[in-house]
């Protein structure tokens, strides 16, 4: 094969590997809407957003204080907005908001009695003309720590809209011109973070699950650990619950995690939370390639798979 050969052959797989590990978009979108092959947006619409979540060190003894919002994500402003907060079957005070100004919120909170130890699940649903959206989430259950095919259990590992995630989310996808995916961005984080400990050298039992915030607290885990927490900021970055998720599966040494992503045009992909961004494309598929997947789940969904 001759040099030129050789030459071309490594561009294009420079570019191949490039448009796969960057984002691309920040550096297109100027090029594209210059050139006007990129229509402006037109459509000014509402779009109401709920958020919710249990504010534990407010909650007074035998109860729990549930804070909980809408926000007008969209370019028009919201009228006749309706937000209903349902505990448990029971529906609880609905609020009326006349009018959301783009960008604005309405924060409301309630509490209410529950026994600890015990799982209950909030509805939150705010509707107007434009927008529907609707999030719900558990809390107060005495967590199992392993795996549960309870399927609201496991769910409740995965947390999103937990605020140290959040925040942790935003600072690693800080922006700047020639950034990397957000998906490699973050695993490369967890990867580059997290150190690897047995669970009986942490926590003195065999398997102990961590959520998010405690992985990132005791930077050590698990392999369970590094993907509750990988998939956790995954779903903070705006990943849909159909598209990422934690897998359980095994081989014949025994059973691992992982996390797995739809990457839109390039479909699904098995990535290895303990590795860093430099494992995407080789090294996941040598590290995962012989496990078979048994479960999967996230904070809205749970499946077995065989
Ligand atoms: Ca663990």
């Amino acid at each position: 094969m001759g040099s030129k050969t050789l030459a071309v052959i490594a561009v294009v797989l420079v570019i191949v590997v490039a448009f796969f590990v960057l984002d691309t978009t920040s550096l297109l979108d100027p090029i594209l809407e210059r050139l006007s092959l990129r229509e402006p947006e037109a459509t000014y619409n509402s779009v109401l957003r709920v958020d919710g979540y249990v504010d534990e060190a407010n909650s007074p003894e035998g109860f729990y204080a549930i804070t909980y919002s809408v926000s007008n994500m969209g370019n028009e402003t919201a009228q006749n907005v309706t937000l209903a907060a349902v505990v448990d079957g029971e529906p609880q005070a609905t609020k009326l908001i006349p009018s959301l100004s783009v960008s604005d919120n309405a924060n409301y909170s309630l509490v209410v009695p529950a026994a600890s130890g015990e799982l209950h699940l909030v509805s939150l649903q705010a509707s107007c003309e434009d927008s529907v959206d609707a999030y719900s989430f558990s809390f107060g259950a005495e967590m199992p720590r392993t795996f549960s095919d309870n399927t609201e259990l496991a769910k409740l590992f995965v947390t999103p809209r937990e605020p140290s995630l959040v925040a942790l989310k935003d600072e690693v996808l800080k922006d700047a011109l020639l950034k990397m995916k957000d998906w490699i961005a973050l695993r490369n984080w967890v990867g580059n973070n997290i150190k690897y400990e047995h669970d009986d050298a942490v926590h003195g039992v065999r398997d102990y699950w961590q959520l998010g915030k405690e992985t990132v607290a005791l930077k050590t885990g698990d392999c369970e650990d590094f993907s509750i927490l990988l998939c956790s900021l995954l779903r903070a970055a705006g990943y849909s619950p159909d598209d990422v998720y934690v897998v359980i599966g095994k081989n014949p040494n025994g059973y691992h995690a992982w996390v797995k992503i739809n990457l839109g045009s390039l479909g699904w992909y098995n990535l290895e939370p303990q590795e860093n961004g430099w494992a995407t494309l080789v090294g996941d598929f040598l590290t995962l390639s012989d496990y078979q997947a048994l479960y999967q789940f996230n904070d809205q969904q749970f499946h077995q798979i065989s």
